[in-house]
């Protein structure tokens, strides 16, 4: 876990979360909690039978909207899995001092230590719902830049993806 980044350094960069997140998201109320909480990954997708066999596992549609002034980043793709489940553990990236997994409940977020990645299904990070929080840049990001994101899983070890810079308002489907 984060054991480098403690008290004042931390501190100063949540004072600075909301605005920036506001901007990226859309919509600044929901952001009350973000940043907090932790352990409480996992659990809402216990499925029996479908979740044996080993996980196949693919990273798509990955992008990171540009940050203002090489701030805080969100961070969004899709891991699809044609086999059994499987679970996103860790997020670490060269470029950045902090990649942490956050989740959207219906009126905030909250920080978990764990994202499940259901059998013949997909866990989507995307807009308004699960995403990444990317902070503590080597060097401010560019458009257009390529960042290396390290996904590590339980059962499908580390998968790197270099991840696409995009404007602010960027959606996948769009060029
Ligand atoms: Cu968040």
């Amino acid at each position: 876990m984060s054991s480098a980044q403690t008290g004042t350094s931390r501190f100063r960069r949540s004072a600075l979360l909301g605005a920036v997140v506001a901007t990226a998201l859309g919509g600044g109320a929901i952001l009350a909690a973000c940043g907090t909480g932790g352990g409480t990954g996992g659990g809402a997708n216990a499925q029996g039978g479908a979740s044996t066999g080993p996980a196949r596992l693919s990273v798509a549609d990955s992008y990171i909207p540009l940050p203002p002034a090489g701030g805080m980043a969100a961070g969004y793709l899709t891991v699809r899995n044609d086999g059994g489940q499987d679970q996103l553990l860790k997020v670490t990236s060269p470029a950045a001092e902090s990649v942490t997994m956050h989740r959207s409940t219906a009126s905030t977020m909250e920080q978990v230590d764990s994202l499940d990645v259901p059998a013949h299904g997909a866990l989507q990070l995307a807009r308004g719902g699960n995403h990444l929080m990317i902070m503590g840049w080597q060097k401010a990001p560019s458009l257009g830049d390529e960042l290396e994101l390290d996904l590590t899983f339980a059962k499908s070890g580390t998968i790197s993806v270099k991840v696409p810079v995009k404007e602010l308002t960027y959606r996948p489907g769009q060029s």
